[in-house]
């Protein structure tokens, strides 16, 4: 994100009117309700003496998984031994005086990038480079890594987390447990880790077990609209400051706590097909601060649906106490609010709150002890300890937290505590999208490339949140007749998200996905499907440079393409016949459709195909990039070029592994997959 002078001392002046964001929610409460004292300190070992704290639960996350199971454990503990435990982000504390903590540690960490820490952590693993042998030989802590075996660097964030501590002589408690989200067992993994780890945890700690009920950390209180003046609700409004009239909103810094509200200057849909549909969408920054770098990520932050809203509503019985106002107060200091207060009962669900996501199985645990009938108690009870039944029954049917409860129920309502619900769903997170624009060419616009997901499965349709948000503004803002499948608050609080234009709340991720410095230096670009969106930037950035007399000079860039036909999925088919002619030669664009020959054909074998051009580029160095699908596409792709280096270079393939392992370690083999 490039920052001149000016937006440097607006960061500044601004940086202190705003430093509620960085506390996610902590100095809300005392700004407004007086009642919680905020850990302004760093010093992990005071905090948690002054608040008499007897365990720690640490994470560090990059899109909120590790921290909803650092959440999950923290209960656990509470529950079942009565501890008074702290989760805390390890962004929020420093390290030096760990080997002083007399409690023990848990650890949730979660792996970016190539084997990376989350961002977040970043500040830990210096302190881990720092220890030295006999530095924590005190510390007592448990680890469960969270990772996707598909990425070459499994888990490598909590692998060098235990390595660290342990060269430093700390003391792990039990299995290092790691959580595989690319086999779709990371619930289940925790979950055996958490039993197993418990059961140690009682043992060594000597600690008495009580029966498991929900315990809030959370004081709810109903306020009557007497009580609280109207502007101070939160009625969807990503932050503090929106509610703030005196705060320009078209000044960053924009994180991951403060977005910036970005109007939507214009929408289309890319296929030309019946039933799937994918949206070019650009957000318009020429009235912000906030700026990119091509192949960056943009996060946009979504709402849920009315119709996933109202079923949920109904089957928790909430749907006539909707706008019941609610307040939120924190046990102690330790504990922050999980999202802006006061606030209605719809918006929390609508705005805040993951509620069509899939449900865990440790859930239904606890939710039994609000089941309205004993058959929906003992349904609950069973599915909760049958990990064979809840795959079945629940996991692979797909069903939401709403669809889960009247399954149980037979429809009947649930009434379940507002503070079980407000705890145990997941924060509605912000979804990552690879920018499709250039910075070079589109320097005040995002663009976005989104399949909208909508899976007919059996009776029922699988939707995702955004992608279908995305979709409702698009037949708006272009009045089509089409209705959408699901339909969302599209003016959003306030009506500040619309009508006309209307806005999302975005921010903008760095990546490392970047084209080489030297544009003579050749790329190899593997997208199929929104995979080419990163690589649709690059190539709008050299069409930028061509234009000042550069094509001559650059390397070549083969970009590899593949979908399902040339007539119904073929993105920005115009497009790539105008940046090839402005680039010559040094642009080549190879295409796989899938469903147009009797044998299907990919990416990975249109690769196969050009193998001695592929070889020969990269004898010269070329930089390759993969974007898309990280289960299968890269993987076949990592086999194909593993196969033309072997051959080619007459080697094992072990040996053209390695060389692409280093490649990755150097930033000459970039994947950007999900
Ligand atoms: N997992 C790994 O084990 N190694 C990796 O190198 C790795 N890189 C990732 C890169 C991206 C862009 C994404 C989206 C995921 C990656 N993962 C990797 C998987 C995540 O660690 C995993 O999905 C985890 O559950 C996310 O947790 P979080 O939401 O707390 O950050």
């Amino acid at each position: 994100m490039g920052l001149d002078t000016l937006d440097y001392a607006v960061l500044v002046t601004l940086a202190l009117a705003v430093s509620a964001y960085f506390t996610k929610g902590s100095l809300w409460a005392i700004e407004d309700n007086g009642f919680n004292v905020t850990n302004s300190s760093r010093d992990i070992v005071e905090v948690a003496k002054s608040n008499n704290k007897d365990y720690i639960v640490f994470y560090g996350s990059q899109t909120g998984t590790a921290e909803d199971y650092a959440n999950k454990f923290a209960k656990e503990l509470k529950a079942k031994f009565k501890l008074n435990v702290i989760v805390a982000d390890l962004e929020d504390y420093d390290f030096e005086n760990l080997n002083e903590l007399n409690i023990p540690v848990s650890f949730f960490i979660s792996t970016y990038g190539e084997g990376d820490y989350p961002d977040s952590a970043t500040g830990f693993e210096s302190h881990l480079e720092t220890l030295e042998s006999g530095d924590l030989e005190n510390f007592k802590y448990t680890i469960f890594g969270l990772g996707n075996t598909t990425y070459e660097f499994y888990n490598a964030a909590a692998e060098k987390t235990v390595k660290a501590l342990e060269q430093a002589n700390a003391t792990l408690y039990g299995e290092f447990g790691k959580g595989d989200d690319g086999a779709g067992t990371l619930d289940e993994d925790y979950l055996s880790w958490k039993e197993s780890t418990l059961e140690l945890l009682k043992t060594k700690l000597s600690l008495n077990e009580f029966d498991s009920e929900f315990e809030p950390s959370l004081i709810l209180n109903r306020l009557s609209k007497s009580e609280i003046d109207n502007e101070k609700i939160f009625l969807g409004e990503p932050d503090r400051s929106y509610l703030n009239s005196s705060v320009d909103l078209s000044l960053g810094p924009f994180d991951h706590a403060h977005p910036y509200l970005a109007p939507i200057s214009s929408s289309k849909e890319l296929f030309n097909s019946k039933d799937r549909s994918c949206i070019h969408l650009e957000f318009d920054l020429s009235q912000t601060n906030l700026r990119y770098s091509t192949g960056d990520h943009v996060a946009v932050w979504p709402s849920n649906s009315d119709e996933k809203l109202h079923s949920f509503l109904k089957i928790t019985n909430l749907y006539n106490d909707k706008d019941q106002i609610i307040d939120l107060k924190p046990l102690d200091s330790t504990v922050t609010i999980p999202f802006p207060t006061p606030s209605t009962v719809e918006t929390i669900f609508r705005h805040y709150k993951e509620i069509s996501g899939p449900v865990s199985r440790q859930i239904l645990s606890t939710l039994k002890q609000f089941a309205p009938t004993p058959k929906a108690k003992s349904k609950a009870e069973r599915l909760s300890k049958d990990k064979v039944a809840f795959a079945e029954e629940i996991h692979s049917e797909k069903y939401d937290l709403a669809e889960v409860l009247s399954l149980l129920s037979d429809g009947e309502t649930w009434n379940i505590s507002l503070e079980f619900l407000i705890e145990s769903i997941s924060n509605l997170q912000p979804r990552y999208y690879s920018i499709s624009s250039s910075s070079l060419s589109d320097k005040t616009n995002i663009h976005i490339t989104a399949v909208v997901e909508s899976e007919s499965f059996k009776d029922r349709k699988i939707t995702g949140v955004t992608t279908n948000l995305l979709k409702n503004i698009q037949l708006a803002q272009n009045k089509s007749s089409t209705e959408p499948e699901l339909h969302y608050d599209l003016v959003g609080p306030r009506n500040k998200f619309g009508p006309l234009p209307y806005k999302l709340p975005i921010h903008v991720r760095r990546s490392t996905f970047r084209l080489p410095s030297n544009s003579s230096i050749p790329v190899i670009l593997i997208g199929p499907g929104t995979g080419v969106a990163p690589f649709r930037g690059f190539i709008r950035d050299r069409f930028k440079l061509a234009e000042q007399g550069d094509a001559d000079k650059f390397g070549k860039m083969l970009l590899f393409y593949g979908s399902r036909s040339s007539t119904e999925d073929f993105l920005y088919e115009d497009e790539w016949k105008e940046y090839s002619k402005a680039l010559g030669s040094s642009f080549e664009l190879i295409t796989a459709f899938s469903r147009e020959t009797k044998e299907k054909i990919y990416v990975q074998h249109k690769v196969k195909e050009r193998k001695e051009e592929i070889l020969e580029l990269i004898n010269k160095g070329a930089f390759i990039y993969v974007c898309g699908d990280a289960a299968r596409m890269a993987k076949d792709v990592n086999n194909t070029l593993v196969d033309i280096l072997a051959e080619g270079k007459n080697i094992s393939k072990d040996e053209a592994h390695e060389i692409l392992r280093t490649f990755k370690t150097l930033n000459k083999y970039q994947e950007d997959v999900w």
